[in-house]
C-alpha cells in the first residue's frame, strides 16, 4: 500500500477540504514527510497547470493517484442528479476537464458529493437514472483516456443518496460500467457501515482506493477508529491500493499531515 496527501492549488476554495494548499510548498512537504503521492483537489482543469505540477511531482518522486473533484460540488454547485438540466450538462463538461487532468497522471477521478442527491420530492429511481445517465457519458469519455472514476459513499449528513458501501456496490452493479469503481472513506463508514472491517473485507474487488481520516475528522491516530485492525484488514484481502489521508487541517497542517504519516508508517511500511 502507498500513502497519499490530500493538496489543493494556491487559488483553492476556502471550503476546498485539504491539508495542504499551494502545489510547489505542498508537494515538497509531502514528500519531505515520507508520504508516496498527492491527491489533488480540484475545482476546474483551469487550476491545473499541467506542466509546473509534472516537474515538481518529477523532482520529488511523488505519484498523484487521484484528481479529486470535491469542488465542484461545493464551489461551482454542479451534481450529477440536478433535475436542472443546464447543470448536469455543465457538471459533465467541468468532469470531463478533471478527467484530462487525470489522463496526464495516470489518475483516478473521485465522485464523492458531486453525484448529488434526492432533490426535494423526487425519488430514489428518478436519482438513479439522472446519475446513470451522467456517469455513462463520462464514463465513455474517460475509458477512452484509460481514467478510471470511483465512486465514495458519503454519509447521511453530508449528503442522501449512496450513504455506505452496500448502496454503492449495489449501484455499480446495477450501471454495468467498467470504469466504475469505488472508494471508501473510513470517516464515513464509521457513520454509516455495519462494519468497517467486514465491508471493506465484502467489497474489495470492487476498491480501487480508499479515504483514512480519524473518527473526528483528524488525523489517524487523534480519534478513536481502530487503524490497526483495519490496515491488517487490507492486509489479508490482499489490498495494494492507496489510502488517502483526508483529513482537517487541524490544529494546523504541518502538524496534522505529521501525525497522519508518522501514525500510519507504523501500520504500513514503505512499499
Ligand atoms: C470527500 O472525499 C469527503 O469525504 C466529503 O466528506 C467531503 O465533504
Ligand atoms: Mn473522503
Amino acid at each position: 500500500m502507498k500513502i497519499a496527501l490530500a493538496i489543493a492549488p494556491e487559488n483553492a476554495l476556502p471550503s476546498a477540504f485539504v491539508v495542504f494548499r499551494g502545489l510547489e510548498s505542498s508537494i515538497r512537504k509531502a514528500a519531505e514527510l515520507g508520504y508516496d503521492g498527492i491527491e489533488l483537489a480540484l475545482l476546474n482543469k483551469d487550476q491545473a497547470d499541467i506542466g509546473k505540477i509534472r516537474k515538481l511531482i518529477t523532482e520529488y518522486h511523488l505519484e498523484i493517484p487521484v484528481v479529486s473533484s470535491g469542488q465542484v460540488f461545493a464551489g461551482s454547485r454542479l451534481w450529477f442528479t440536478s433535475p436542472d438540466r443546464a447543470i448536469r450538462e455543465k457538471a459533465v463538461e467541468v468532469f470531463k476537464g478533471l478527467v484530462d487532468v487525470a489522463a496526464e497522471f495516470g489518475a483516478m477521478v473521485n465522485m464523492g458529493r458531486v453525484r448529488g442527491f434526492i432533490a426535494e420530492g423526487e425519488t430514489q429511481e428518478t436519482t438513479e437514472q439522472r446519475f446513470k445517465e451522467v456517469v455513462e457519458q463520462i464514463a465513455g469519455y474517460a475509458s477512452k483516456k484509460g481514467v478510471k472514476l470511483i465512486l465514495e459513499p458519503v454519509n447521511r449528513y453530508e449528503i442522501n443518496f449512496i450513504n455506505n458501501l452496500d448502496q454503492g456496490v449495489d449501484l455499480i452493479k446495477k450501471l454495468g460500467i467498467d470504469s466504475l469503481g469505488l472508494m471508501p472513506d473510513v470517516f464515513h463508514m464509521n457513520i454509516e457501515d455495519d462494519s468497517i472491517e467486514g465491508s471493506l473485507k465484502k467489497y474489495i474487488d470492487y476498491i480501487d482506493y480508499i479515504h483514512f481520516a480519524d473518527s473526528n475528522r483528524l488525523a489517524p491516530g487523534w480519534g478513536h477508529l481502530d487503524f490497526r485492525s483495519i490496515v491488517n484488514t487490507l492486509n489479508e484481502v490482499g489490498y495494494n491500493g492507496w489510502i488517502s489521508v483526508e483529513i482537517l487541517p487541524e490544529p494546523d497542517p504541518d502538524s496534522a499531515a505529521k501525525q497522519s504519516i508518522e501514525y500510519l508508517r507504523k501500520l504500513i511500511p514503505t512499499a
